[in-house]
């Protein structure tokens, strides 16, 4: 099926068509080499993935280091004395797609409720009870911290529902603190927010110095939310041949260069590249690709659908390993997987 898959994609003639059994003979090699068979990522569906582990607290930092949030919301009510009601929550907003991982982070925790919106395809978990916020979610990131600036958003965000907890929040004095709080979180106040409460005095946002990567499963969290993992096919200027290049790649904005740099020095390879506000790690070195990023996520493994990414990014390294980039039927299949990753993958292609 696969086959007639890749033939379909690239509209070859099959009948008396060299390539084809060529094409045939790479996808064998592919399919029934060693190294491709020990990829446990290679064999296994994403389905799988999701159903089989618990998470790893590790993976579970780093992935709301790169998608989750935490935020206080303050709005109008007449119910509270205020006239305000204040509601803390911590969540994971992604596309559809990811639901199956978002049901594993929920009984990661044990608590919070998943809501899919269909008007723009995406699901969110969410965790807004005060009392599981304070039993669940705070102790949790108290014991595994938080590795990037979110960190700051983290503490400041604890302090307002401690405020909440000794019921604070339903003063006027309490309800001035949040506020001066909620400006230093994320994008700070509205401009609503700030008509209303034009003499806000934002408190200190803590600057987060991370020194070290405690565990690669942060790694292989905070990548399955926020790496690339890519394949250039770019015609040679010298002797007119195509060459496949791969790369790894994590953009965050510049506030978190330290961090990078940590990543970068904790996998040993890849460079740090500035443009403007924000910093990227990169690895292109393909003995890199081979020896150090593919390994890693073997043993820690990315999760939700970027998987499919990741495995599609396998099969071309291996490809790549046996030179098999530079036949022509090597470099039909590589453009056949290239064409299904990233942005163009087809959302029933699972
Ligand atoms: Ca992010």
């Amino acid at each position: 099926m696969m086959i007639n898959k890749l033939i379909k994609t690239n509209n070859l003639v099959i009948q008396n068509n060299p390539t084809y059994s060529r094409m045939i003979q790479t996808y064998f090699k592919l399919v029934l080499n060693p190294w491709y068979q020990n990829c446990r990522m290679l064999t296994t569906s994403v389905h799988t993935y999701c159903s089989i582990s618990v998470l790893d607290p590790w993976f579970v930092v780093g992935f709301t280091d790169g998608e989750g949030s935490f935020t206080i919301t303050i709005y109008k009510d007449k119910e509270y004395v205020t006239g305000w009601h204040i509601q803390a929550m911590y969540q994971i907003h992604l596309h559809a797609k990811d639901l199956p991982l978002l049901k594993q982070i929920q009984s990661f925790f044990g608590v919070g409720t998943i809501q899919t919106i269909k008007s723009n395809n995406s699901a969110i978990y969410r965790v807004t009870h005060k009392k599981e916020l304070i039993e669940r979610i705070i102790p949790f990131f108290d014991k595994y911290n938080l590795l990037t600036q979110k960190r700051a958003d983290f503490e400041l965000f604890k302090s307002v529902v401690i405020l909440m907890q000794n019921r604070e929040h339903i003063t006027k004095e309490g309800l001035i603190k949040i506020v001066n709080i909620k400006a230093s979180i994320n994008k700070g106040l509205s401009n609503t927010l700030m008509e209303y409460f034009p003499n806000v005095l934002p408190v200190n946002r803590p600057i987060i110095e991370t020194t070290e990567i405690p565990d690669p499963a942060w790694i292989s969290g905070f990548s399955s939310a926020e790496a690339c993992f890519d394949v250039t096919i770019a015609k040679n200027n010298s002797n007119l041949k195509y060459q496949t290049k791969l790369r790894f790649r994590i953009t965050q904005h510049v506030r978190d260069r330290a961090l990078l740099d940590l990543i970068r020095k904790y996998l040993n390879c890849g460079r740090l590249e500035y443009s403007r506000d924000v910093v990227e790690i990169s690895v292109t070195k393909f003995s890199d690709i081979l020896n150090i990023v593919i390994p890693l996520f073997e043993k820690y493994p990315i999760q939700g659908v970027k998987v499919l990414n990741f495995k599609d990014f396998c099969k071309v390294a291996l490809l790549v390993k046996d030179r098999d980039h530079l036949t022509a039927s090597g470099l039909s299949i590589i453009k056949t997987i290239k064409s299904r990753m990233n942005n163009s993958r087809d959302e029933n292609d699972k």
